[in-house]
């Protein structure tokens, strides 16, 4: 038997990886802290299954992460999970009692029973990426170029630009570290953003469709859409008359007694409402006190979805 294949049977296997079509905050993490713990001497390979988000590509080609592995064969020992701790959309491949350690920043709450075995650490920052900068920050660890730009975007691309309420004091402080550790481009946030854009532009409807979450009130039932571009007025003048037949066509497939789309603009600080249904843009009118022109309300200052639903939940009680 060769001397490497007594080693690799010696050394424990570990395979680090984050949800399937993972976006920027998983991919990052998957190839940052396979990065340090590798550098810390482990036996890891870090992997992605099926394809990364829009923004996450948009790295990969412009940074050329190429050194990645994508959806290995063999066995792992064991396994880490970055970016997730739920059983949706985990890869086949990861044996939940095999799972060694679990880093996340959403609260799913059987995950002690889920991985009986693993060290959790789940906590409320707007990124994983930020829990893997202070993974580096406490090992004291030189972190490569291309880690430190994938961490750096993932916090942005996962915060919607630092506007999002899971923003904390803590993804601030890890790009501030960030920004003394590697050169990263001025504009990269904002070429991110257009990439992101194009992308949505492109696949409006698949996009549309993808980020529509439906809500039960008091047995009304609300279908709302989201969504984050910059350029939002051109993006809702270009494509109005698109997004509202695919707002028509989801009240009737869902039979709603409501449904809107709520646009976010990431460079700028307010919301779109667009709706055609005369009901929804009462609704929104009363709660916002907007006014509606051409099927379009604006509102100054920026919501996101998940603080839209309690204002309209205590509306309709
Ligand atoms: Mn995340």
């Amino acid at each position: 038997m060769p001397y490497w294949l007594i080693l690799n049977l010696y050394m424990s296997n570990i395979l680090i990886t984050s949800k399937i079509n993972p976006d920027l905050d998983g991919f990052a993490c998957v190839y940052a802290y396979s990065r340090l713990l590798a550098k810390q001497g482990q036996n890891v390979t870090g992997s992605i299954f099926g394809i990364p988000h829009v923004e996450a590509q948009y790295i990969i080609d412009r940074f050329h992460i190429d050194n990645i592995n994508y959806s290995p064969h063999g066995f792992f020992e064991s396994f880490i999970l970055v970016d997730t701790s739920d059983i949706s959309g985990m890869p086949n491949i990861v044996r939940t009692k095999d799972v060694i350690e679990v880093i996340d920043h959403r609260k799913v709450h059987i995950t002690d029973e889920l991985f009986p075995n693993a060290k959790i650490q789940i906590e409320k920052v707007g990124a994983s990426a930020t829990q893997i900068i202070e993974r580096y920050q406490k090992a004291n660890i030189q972190i490569d170029e291309k880690s430190a730009i994938l961490l750096y975007s993932a916090i942005y691309s996962n915060t919607l630009n630092l506007k999002a309420t899971i923003s904390t004091q803590r993804d601030r402080k890890a790009i501030d570290w960030l920004q003394k550790q590697a050169l990263i481009p001025n504009d990269l946030i904002h070429d991110m953003f257009i990439a992101k854009t194009e992308a949505t532009k492109e696949h409006l409807e698949k996009v549309l469709h993808s980020d529509y979450k439906e809500f039960l009130f008091n047995s009304r039932r609300i279908g709302i859409v989201q969504l984050e571009v910059i350029q939002l007025n051109t993006l809702v003048q270009n494509y109005l008359d698109q997004i509202l037949a695919v707002l028509n066509d989801l009240k009737e497939k869902h039979s709603l007694e409501f449904i809107f789309l709520t646009a976010i603009d990431l460079e700028q600080n307010f919301n779109l409402f667009i709706t055609d249904d005369s009901d929804s843009q009462l609704l929104l009118s009363k709660i916002f006190k907007i006014k509606f022109k051409k099927n379009i309300g604006k509102k100054e200052g920026m919501l996101l979805r998940k603080q839209v639903i309690p204002l309209l939940l205590s509306h309709l009680k």
